[in-house]
């Protein structure tokens, strides 16, 4: 399912596009009782502390990321050949406190390019009520603005780091049933609020798709392929996992938490724990 042409210069203009198609309501409710399922039978390895890179050892995940619809649509944006970054898995609890603060993906992520695209695929709905994403159109035209890091014990991001002076009377929330996703550039400004609904918000973050042209600029980067030809010497290329939570996905998984915490962390005063 490429873009087409409109959607492609709504991307290029504002820096997102949302919502877009990916399966039925019924499809993300399966694949919420199989999270929710995983999640019962392997607490240390999914819950609110380990939610990065899950791909890599539970099966349903990584073909979820390599999902036709999704990969097309990523495609249309940064080409053909094309591997895909990391995941995190943003749950926020009924009624909670966690938030994300105001950001751009690529700040810390070391890559030398914009040539990659964030896929946010909601399985719970994700509304203004239940702290849908929301972003500050065109920001991605700016190149990295400065962040200051928080670590505020409540913001679900890495080091909790925000842009300052946002004017949020410019935000568009992005609101898509189960099913539905958005797509947005490594310099959007986006973040979001809590969630106050009585249902779970989840959503998938395929964070990112990179393009063929993108490198590393320091530190190891395991990177999953999706299509085309093969990942460069830059980069590891992170096995496919083969059944849920085996020791090779183990292995795998922990490898790329380690290198992706130890890039996203580069210059921190402080760490917690990925
Ligand atoms: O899920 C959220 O609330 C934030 C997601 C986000 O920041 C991202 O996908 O880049």
């Amino acid at each position: 399912m490429a873009l087409n042409k409109k959607q492609i210069a709504h991307y290029k203009k504002h820096g997102w596009i949302a919502p877009i198609d990916i399966m039925s309501e019924a499809e993300a409710a399966i694949l919420v009782q199989t999270l929710e399922a995983a999640e019962a039978k392997y607490p240390d390895h999914l819950n609110a502390q380990n939610r990065n890179n899950a791909h890599l050892s539970f099966p349903f995940l990584a073909d979820l990321v390599n999902h036709e619809k999704i990969v097309s649509a990523a495609e249309s944006l940064v080409g053909q050949d094309m591997t895909l970054w990391s995941t995190v898995l943003f749950i926020k609890e009924p009624n909670s406190s966690s938030f994300v603060s105001w950001h751009q993906d690529a700040t810390y992520m070391a890559l030398n390019s914009d040539n990659h695209v964030t896929a946010w695929l909601a399985l719970t709905p994700s509304t203004v009520e239940s702290g849908c994403v929301a972003a500050i159109p065109g920001t991605h035209q700016t190149g990295i603005v400065q962040h200051e890091d928080t670590f505020g014990e409540e913001n679900i991001l890495t080091r909790g780091q925000q842009v300052k002076n946002i004017d949020k009377s410019q935000a568009v929330n992005f609101e898509l049933r189960p099913g539905q996703m958005s797509l947005h550039h490594p310099w959007l400004v986006h973040g979001s609020l809590p969630n106050r609904s009585k249902q779970r918000r989840i959503g998938v973050a395929m964070q990112s798709y990179l393009g063929s042209d993108v490198r590393p600029v320091y530190g190891e980067h395991h990177v999953m392929h999706i299509q085309g030809s093969s990942i460069t010497p830059e980069f590891i290329q992170a096995p496919y996992p083969k059944n849920e939570c085996d020791e090779d996905g183990f292995i795998a998984r922990e490898a790329a938490n380690k290198a992706f915490s130890d890039v996203l962390y580069r210059g921190a005063k402080t760490r917690r724990k990925l």
